[in-house]
């Protein structure tokens, strides 16, 4: 297993769309795993493909208090949506900024899971908004940019400034 670098926005690779997965092969289970080491060492809810520089449809999740509930969705695709919730969400693209979004309260999503088998999901509240913003991030879409642009504007510059002093003292 291995610990993943995680693209930062505005990073334009995070602007990728992704293709869907072919197969579901022992790869892509190293894959799935690294991710969850991932995800769980940030600590993260959620990782999508896209934010390893994996422009495949996949992602994981696991939004319980003790980590306990891995979710892997490849080829995620949803079917139903109802209701309207507004979340402060996060991103570890985007770290150390929160901004409200309004998405579905619930969703069915169907997607192929670890051992390449059809799964039908039905998902509220954390999870569902949660399963939603990953979804973006495989079509190239971040939490920011349903925010006003002047709030992208200053989340875009603050990052850059702390991207280039780490750059900076890298050297
Ligand atoms: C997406 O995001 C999400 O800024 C997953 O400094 C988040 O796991 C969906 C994180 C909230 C719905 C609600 C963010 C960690 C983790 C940060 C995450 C940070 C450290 C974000
Ligand atoms: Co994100």
């Amino acid at each position: 297993m291995a610990k993943l670098k995680i693209l930062e926005f505005p990073d334009p690779r995070l602007r990728t769309k992704a293709s869907p997965v072919e197969v579901v092969d022992d790869d892509l289970r190293a894959l799935i795993a690294d991710m969850f080491e991932t995800m769980y060492a940030a600590p993260g809810i959620g990782l999508a493909a896209t934010q390893v520089d994996v422009h495949k449809r996949l992602l994981v999740t696991d939004i319980s208090a003790n980590s306990d509930a891995p979710l892997a969705l490849i080829n995620p695709v949803i079917l139903e949506k109802d209701g309207l919730v507004a979340t402060d969400e996060g991103c570890l693209s985007v770290p150390g900024f929160y901004e409200e979004v309004e998405r579905a309260e619930q969703i069915k999503v169907r997607f192929l899971d670890r051992d390449g088998v059809e799964v039908e999901l039905e998902a509220e509240g954390l999870q569902a908004v949660c399963i939603q913003h990953e979804i973006d991030h495989l079509d190239g879409k971040l939490f920011v940019d349903y925010i006003s642009e002047a709030k992208r504007q200053r989340i875009r510059k603050k990052l850059l400034k702390e991207q280039r002093q780490l750059t900076a003292e890298a050297t």
